[in-house]
């Protein structure tokens, strides 16, 4: 495969409601594709970083950057570009994570595309649809926040996750479940809170959680090994992870007993995969995040999802739960699934007409080397 071209497009989505979590509340998605055109056909990916460096320290601005003068001239100088060799022509570039998966998805879809394979197939799924649930952001009040669980319940949802942050946790995990006394429920906390909070934290075994993902920043391994010793209700890490080998510490430490994989944070679907193999040799469990991908991007996770050892719920929810249209077609829930795409690469078509009404930019890399 040689590659003729790669455009960084750039497109604002608006959500279908904002999403508030610990960090800052989003608004509009500031979505990044690469687009790679080969001599063997297209392929598309998505770099789930965020317009600010709140969530971790990428941000879309720097991902743009980093590609345009790093990752796609590393990539463009591969004699034998394929979604294998991205990781290694990346490396010398540190970080960058979410910049390196929309790379490495693109060139993967590429070569999958032109093979006629599948990325479920690829990855090494086995299930044809996933679990999935919603996860819910901070609202103005406890009644919305009820009503919008009764929502998503009502649209089939049938797990919960609910933000938390200081000041917002125990009171609205009450109504929550006093509403929806069986529901399966988890907290993020998005590394809001500090060690210094764990009574606090600790306090939120009263609500039969399923898990909570990321109560303390994402350095603090020891302090959420101290957590898990104290606590029934298991802990996740997000933040935290951004390797197998970050994995490997944390589970050794003790600092969780579940792993949240996020493509994005990790750099990519070849390391997601590690991860997981990793996490299931060692019988932990692992489940699928989602950073508000479009359907590029959640094509990606949902066949990512579909591998063995994803036994949680992912936070990949339905098109419409994010989008009043996607850029692809979109992903429809089905009971509390999601149907994993079975066509070539992602299994998806981007809609350029879609793209240019939402006034998406277009921006083609030279290849420097060449
Ligand atoms: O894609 O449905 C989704 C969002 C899931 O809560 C979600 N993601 O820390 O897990 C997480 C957050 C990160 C994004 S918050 C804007
Ligand atoms: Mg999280």
């Amino acid at each position: 495969m040689r590659i003729e071209q790669v455009e960084l497009v750039r497109v604002a989505m608006p959500l279908v409601r904002p999403f508030r979590t610990s960090f800052g509340v989003q608004e509009t998605r500031d979505v990044l594709l690469v687009h790679v055109v080969t001599d063997m056909g297209d392929g598309w990916g998505e770099c789930a970083s965020h317009a600010e460096p709140f969530y971790n320290e990428e941000f879309t601005e720097s991902a743009v950057m980093v590609l345009r003068r790093w990752l796609v001239p590393a990539v463009m100088a591969l004699s034998d570009p394929t979604g294998d060799a991205v990781a290694g022509a990346c490396k010398q570039v540190k970080g960058y994570r979410a910049a390196k998966a929309g790379l490495e998805m693109a060139v993967l879809d590429a070569e999958l595309r032109a093979i006629g394979r599948s990325f479920a197939e690829h990855l090494g799924g086995t299930r044809t649809a996933i679990d999935v649930g919603v996860s819910v952001g901070i609202t103005p009040t406890i009644d919305e926040l009820v009503e919008q669980v009764r929502g998503y319940v009502s649209d089939g949802y049938r797990r919960v996750k609910l933000k938390v942050m200081p000041g917002w946790d125990a009171e609205p995990l009450r109504a929550v479940r006093s509403a929806f006394p069986d529901l399966p429920l988890q907290v993020d906390a998005n590394a809001g809170y500090e060690p210094a909070d764990v009574g606090t934290v600790a306090a939120l075994d009263e609500f039969d959680l399923l898990m909570i993902e990321q109560p303390y920043p994402p350095d603090e391994l020891q302090a959420h090994a101290a957590l898990a010793a104290r606590m029934h209700t298991p802990i996740c890490l997000d933040e935290s992870i951004l390797s197998v080998g970050h994995a490997m510490t944390a589970l050794d430490a003790g600092a969780c007993s579940i792993v949240n994989i996020k493509v994005g944070r990790v750099g990519g679907v070849l390391e997601s995969v590690r991860i997981h193999d990793a996490c299931r040799e060692r019988g932990v469990p692992v489940w699928c995040g989602g950073m508000l991908e479009t359907g590029v991007g959640r094509a990606a996770n949902v066949a990512l999802a579909s591998l063995p050892g994803f036994t949680f719920a992912a936070d990949i929810s339905a098109s419409d739960r994010y989008w009043r249209r996607d850029i692809t077609e979109p992903f429809q829930l089905v009971g509390s699934t999601i149907a994993v795409p079975g066509g070539p690469g992602l299994g998806v078509t981007v809609d350029l007409s879609t793209l240019n009404d939402l006034g998406a930019t277009f921006e083609t890399q030279v290849d420097l080397l060449r």
